[in-house]
């Protein structure tokens, strides 16, 4: 994604310094130089790329550092507070108070992705226990409604609108009403857009808000407007009350930098980025996480956030149990697989773990990657429970390997990798044996991080070895030193 290319611009800019013997201003200026350039392509505003440069200046006066300073850390740092500041709208995002029925209404120029946006948001709000619905509230455009249909049935959201009814704002407030009878407590309402900002268009928008009364109304733009969005976000604002911002497209253009710092400039918080077209390739946005992000240095909190959402807690402590003991089985490996999947992308779970970024999973690396997930489930499916839960590798004969090829329809080698892979894992989990484990029903924050950092550690290798598997291996080593590096980053012993 193209905020990659941004980040990595910028943390390879730092590295460079890093590896100057002595960090003189030359060597400063050169590294704010080649952050200048990577800014300025992503469109941020000149006047805000200069202003951070000063101040990184101001900051890091290295005559004032006195020696033993490590120069790096403390530039990296200034780097990192100037880009926060840059993308501080300086407004806490809105947060839906939950307990009562909520309604959303998203707003936007035509082809922006507020469709495509609703579902998305209905679908993170879904997998967090909220009851979404989706409303159409587009009569504009004549496929609007069997769009979101689509969207919201392959999502399993219900939804409300109308083939035949051409009134935009009795659609909305039967559709609200119809939800919140069914005890929805998160009813969408998706609207039309327009080619330009125009006075029909906004008093459309008008109309629907005062008869909703949305709790929020969110507006959706597309990245590729660039420093552009200023102004659309300014002229939408004014016209009805924006409470947050998504910016789509954030996969597709080089503009995504300037979209964010430009409206951050109108005190909108921005809440979400799409990151594709797909239901999952949406993230929450939060300044100082992404920044990190940007700069490769991880977001460990969303890490364990993330994880805690796919994870069930007590899943979780189950699974440690069984590690301390020294048992991995392939029932272990095939729910580590399931995790994963449900992890989301794979670029997109790189880019939040400290030391890696999206650009080490290209594209078709990571389907690649998934795809071998999904094959290995597949010939697992043909395993028996037996096989499953057996911690003996000598269990499988080579008949049993021969009956799991012909009933998963993949040929025996295929079968031989998946159980070395698993013989690799096993070895590598005996090592884990004596896993120091909260006791069940402790669930105070510090066991809680405590078992989000090793389930890290358990899932952490799957991915690792899935990279190097595809010949990635030497790039992470390049990144991170070493695999024991980083899981001491996590607190843990590494191999
Ligand atoms: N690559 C990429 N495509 C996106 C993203 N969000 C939306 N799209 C695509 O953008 C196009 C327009 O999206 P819609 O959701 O229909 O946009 P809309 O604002 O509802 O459009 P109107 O209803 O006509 O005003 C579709 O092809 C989407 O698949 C994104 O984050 N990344
Ligand atoms: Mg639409």
């Amino acid at each position: 994604m193209v905020l990659a290319q941004l980040g990595g611009s910028i943390s390879r800019a730092l590295q460079q310094m890093s590896n100057a013997t002595i960090i003189d201003e030359k060597v400063l200026n050169e590294c704010l130089n080649e952050i200048t350039r990577a800014l300025l392509q992503a469109d941020v505003q000149f006047k805000l790329v200069r202003d951070m440069t000063t101040n990184i200046k101001k900051i890091v006066n290295l005559e004032d550092l006195a020696a033993g300073h490590d120069k790096r850390r403390i530039i990296q740092q200034a780097v990192f507070n100037e880009l926060c500041k840059i993308l501080d709208p300086g407004k806490p995002a809105f947060t839906l108070k939950r307990g009562k029925p909520s309604v959303v209404m998203f707003v936007g120029l035509q082809g922006s992705g507020k469709t495509t946006t609703c579902t998305k948001y209905a679908y993170h709000h879904q997998k967090k226990g909220w009851k979404p619905a989706l409303v159409c509230a587009d009569t504009f455009r004549a496929s609007a409604f069997d769009q979101l249909k689509q969207n919201a049935t392959k999502a399993k959201i219900p939804f409300y609108g109308s083939c035949t009814e051409s009134d935009p704002v009795k659609i909305a407030v039967d559709g609200v009403e119809t939800f919140k009878k069914e005890n929805c407590d998160l009813i969408i309402v998706d609207t039309s857009g327009r080619h330009k900002q125009e006075a029909a268009l906004f008093e459309e928008l008008r109309q629907v808000s005062e008869a909703t009364k949305p709790d929020l109304v969110i507006f959706v733009m597309d990245s590729s407007i660039g420093q552009a969005a200023f102004d659309q976000a300014q002229a939408f604002r004014q016209s009805v009350a924006v409470g947050a911002v998504i910016i789509t497209k954030m996969d597709g253009h080089a503009k995504g930098g300037g979209a964010l710092s430009a409206v951050a400039a109108t005190k909108s918080p921005v809440i979400f980025i799409g990151t594709g077209e797909h239901m999952d390739e949406f993230e929450v946005f939060d300044v100082k996480p992404f920044v990190s992000r940007l700069l490769g240095m991880g977001d460990l909190s969303g890490l364990v956030n993330k994880i805690q959402d796919v994870v069930p807690m007590d899943q979780q402590l189950e699974l440690l149990q069984k590690l301390s003991e020294g048992q991995f089985t392939l029932r272990i490996m095939y729910e580590q697989f399931q995790n994963m999947l449900k992890l989301g992308p794979l670029g997109q779970v790189f880019s939040i773990v400290p030391g890696f970024s999206s650009e080490m999973m290209p594209q078709g690396r990571e389907k690649e990657s998934q795809a071998k997930f999904k094959r290995y489930m597949t010939m697992m499916d043909s395993i028996t429970d037996e096989e499953l839960d057996s911690t003996n590798p000598k269990i499988m004969t080579e008949s049993r390997i021969m009956r799991i090829a012909r009933g998963s329809g993949r040929l025996v080698h295929e079968v031989m990798e998946m159980l070395e892979e698993y013989k690799r894992l096993a070895k590598f989990f005996s090592k884990r044996k004596g896993l120091r484990i909260p006791k069940k029903g402790d669930m105070s924050s510090l066991s809680r991080n405590m078992n989000a950092q090793n389930m890290i550690q358990v899932l952490l290798p799957h991915m690792l070895k899935q990279m190097g598997g595809m010949g990635g291996l030497q790039n992470i080593t390049k990144h991170m030193g070493s695999t024991k590096d980083m899981m001491g980053m996590f607190g843990g012993g590494g191999e």
